[in-house]
């Protein structure tokens, strides 16, 4: 019996490439240097997965950036306005001399985000580059066969969107073929025995149509490697008979998140059975596993999708509770689960049925709400076009150095707390100078916020070395929800009752809501999701209450995450919805009808939730709109109540001009009434300088302040 894994993380068991990359812009690294670096982690991953055992080795699972921008790079799918840059490849992820990079959003409902390949009617679609190939070789000279894995055509279409103007990129698809033709052949020239075809957008419902037509053509060929087909993040359905129907030789499918197949279903391909997953933190439960490969004749036991998702090795976190520790697979260790399953399998053994899953509590009937909005007397007397900010301040090295400290001990919780205590009266200054309505104490006490919600509550774990890519050189440490969530004790307050003892002005309460708090985090699959978001609801619900008797006029809890756990199929989102917007009218009610309730949403794409934000209920919400030009502006002018349309983009380095800043606050004017509109940036201020902050928010105040109405 075989075994392999459909792709494994890529940033470097200690972020070597995060670190490689972030030289090599920086100018203190050249291109040979981040090469070595790349190479290196190549080398490092093949080692350690033959070490582990692994019988197919994949390759091409590399990236200097992200994996479908490899992809439009290989098929010569480059917009024409980025062909001159320095570098292409980085222009298009990040920009270059007033280039805006191509958008970026998230890859189906995980935490990786990928680059959206622009596909117009004209743009070309021919095999240009060698990456897969260069990388079998790579690996061949260290002794390893690989299986190089591609976005499959379905897939990378599906995922790209149109040149303005322009038919649907799945409209090219006959050209992309063509392509994907020639890397078939040029790998079946290689030697190359397999050649892995991602179509994870199989899975949503979508292109099954012409995912049959795409593989009846690649398997005709007759100058190509063995095809595997792997579908994952959900249930194959009517993608498996499309694919068992065409000439193909392998189909993988996830069998975590979407349960097992009909054996007879397959048209007697091999299954490639991810039965070991990809999206968690969880050891495997062997039995079960076994008893569910026993059924399948001839099968290749894998992992549910790439371990892209996932740290690296839990034998790097030494800190954990030992009891939770048993609990646990890294990407190494899921590694070896597999290796054991396709060892046992071998052997005869069979396993056993799974115990039925606990149902877990009915739904919650208790979650409550606040007074209609009309009926709430919230009264926090601010001049019309209420200047404010989203919540973060800049991050200065300091208090990063301070933080380590902390953690090294070299510093204690005291001296800790007054450099805090400094920063926040520093930033409440700041704001009383430039002539912000609605103060923030800036969360110089948090690195991440869920990261800093996660060590102050019950029933989450963190980690120390847990990196997982989010994108390009970014990473997080996702907290692990492994139990009950409680919280014991207040954990925002004493910070916000500091920030108000220093200013006559109103400052912001600021909290995470609990579908963000869970939907960045890895979730215990003992109990539902929803039962988890109610728990972390729950405790959320407490810090506001807390907070709000502590006299807190306006607390923002803000859920930037709201969309990223809706369903992949769309016929379960409403359900969704319901519950999480439930979810978070219970953390937020405990506020009461006096205290304002404010929320904030990232992403312009808010568009197919908007109902849901709607229904929220928030006093004021912000959200982004200053990248999309305004676009949010015309679905959001029914809400009725406060809205803050980001008028300042934080996502560039570029100072906006007052009148810059007015113009687009008076495209908001155009359609929200003057009442009813605040005046904020984008998104937090985090990752911004002083400087830019100071100016930008500066041109935001002259430019309120010019169209306030005279009393
Ligand atoms: N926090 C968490 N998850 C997230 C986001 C977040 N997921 C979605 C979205 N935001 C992803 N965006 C980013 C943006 C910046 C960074 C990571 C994800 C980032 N990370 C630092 C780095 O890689 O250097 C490390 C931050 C840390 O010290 O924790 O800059 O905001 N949880
Ligand atoms: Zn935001």
């Amino acid at each position: 019996t075989h075994s392999t894994i459909l792709g494994y993380p890529r940033i470097g068991p200690r972020r070597e490439l995060k670190r490689a990359l972030e030289a090599y812009w920086d100018g203190r690294l050249d291109r040979d240097g981040l090469d070595r670096v790349g190479a290196d982690l190549r080398a490092g991953t093949w080692r350690r997965l033959a070490a582990l055992g692994l019988r197919a080795l994949p390759s091409n699972t590399f990236s200097e950036y992200d994996h479908v921008l490899d992809t439009a790079v290989l098929l010569d799918a480059v917009p024409e306005r980025y062909r001159a840059a320095a570098d292409p490849y980085f222009a298009m992820a990040r920009g270059a001399d007033g280039l805006p990079p191509l958008r970026m959003t998230k890859w189906f409902d995980t935490n990786y985000h990928y680059l959206v390949p622009e596909i117009g009617a004209r743009t070309p679609l021919r095999l240009a580059g060698d990456k897969p190939i260069r990388e079998v070789r790579e690996a061949r000279a260290l002794g390893h066969e690989t299986r190089p894995v591609l976005v499959g055509p379905v897939t990378f279409l599906l995922l790209s969107e149109p040149a303005a103007g322009d038919p649907p990129p799945l409209t090219r698809l006959d050209d992309a073929l063509t392509a994907y033709a020639d890397l078939l052949a040029a790998l079946a020239a290689e030697g190359v025995e397999w050649v892995q075809l991602d179509e994870p957008a199989l899975v949503t419902g979508a292109g099954v149509a012409q995912a049959r037509r795409a593989y009846e053509w690649l398997g005709a060929l007759s100058d190509r490697p063995k095809l595997l087909v792997a579908s994952y993040f959900g249930e194959p359905g009517e993608a498996l008979p499309a694919l068992a129907a065409t000439g193909i030789e392998a189909i993988g499918v996830d069998l975590v998140r979407g349960g097992p197949v009909d054996p007879a279903a397959l048209g007697g391909k091999t299954l490639v059975a991810g039965v070991v997953s990809g999206r968690d933190v969880w050891r495997t439960d062997l039995g079960a596993a076994l008893y569910e490969l026993s059924r399948y004749p001839g099968v290749v036991v894998s992992t549910s999708c790439s371990l892209l998702h996932v740290p690296y090795d839990l034998d790097a976190e030494t800190g954990l509770d030992p009891a939770l520790r048993e609990r646990l697979a890294f990407a190494d260790q899921k590694v070896a689960e597999v290796v054991a399953l396709a060892d046992r399998l071998a052997r005869g053994a069979r396993g056993r049925a799974p115990s039925p899953r606990p149902a877990g509590r009915p739904a919650e009937s208790t979650l409550e709400g606040r007074a209609p909005y009309p009926e709430r007397s919230v009264q926090v007397g601010l001049p019309p076009l209420p200047v404010t900010t989203i919540g973060s301040f800049p991050q200065t090295g300091e208090l990063r150095a301070a933080r380590a400290a902390l953690a090294a001990g070299t510093l204690d919780q005291r001296g800790y707390e007054r450099l805090i205590e400094a920063e926040i009266e520093r930033v409440i200054r700041l704001q009383e100078r430039l002539g912000v309505d609605v103060l923030v104490h800036g969360e110089p006490e948090r690195n991440d916020m869920v990261q800093y919600f996660a060590e102050h509550l019950d029933g989450f774990a963190t980690t120390r070395h847990g990196w997982v890519q989010s994108y390009g050189s970014r990473c997080t440490r996702p907290p692990i929800i492994h139990g009950d969530v409680r919280r014991t004790a207040p954990i925002t307050v004493r910070w916000t009752r500091f920030a108000q003892s220093l200013t006559e002005r109103p400052v912001k309460g600021m909290l995470t809501g609990p579908v963000t708090i869970v939907a960045w985090s890895f979730v215990r699959r003992d109990i539902p999701l929803r039962e988890v978001v109610v728990q972390v609801a729950e405790a959320v619900r407490a810090e506001v209450r807390d907070l709000a008797a502590a006299g807190t006029s306006i607390i923002q809890v803000d859920e930037p995450a709201l969309r990223e756990l809706l369903p992949l199929r769309r016929e379960r989102q409403d359900e969704y919805l319901q519950w999480a917007v439930a979810a978070y009218r219970h953390a937020t009610s405990s506020a009461g009808d006096h205290t304002q309730i404010h929320t904030h949403l990232c992403y312009s794409n808010a568009s197919e939730v908007i109902a849901a934000i709607d229904g929220l209920d928030a006093d004021v919400t912000t959200i982004e709109s200053a990248r999309s030009g305004g676009r949010i502006l015309g679905e959001l002018d029914g809400f009725g109540r406060g809205l803050g349309p980001g008028v300042y983009d934080i996502h560039s380095p570029r100072v906006p001009s007052a009148e810059e800043v007015g113009d687009l606050l008076d495209a908001v004017l155009k359609v929200v009434p003057v009442e009813r509109v605040w005046v904020n940036p984008d998104c937090g201020l985090k990752t911004r300088t002083y400087p830019q902050v100071e100016a930008a928010l500066a041109n935001l105040v002259t430019a309120a302040r010019e169209r306030r109405p005279s009393p």
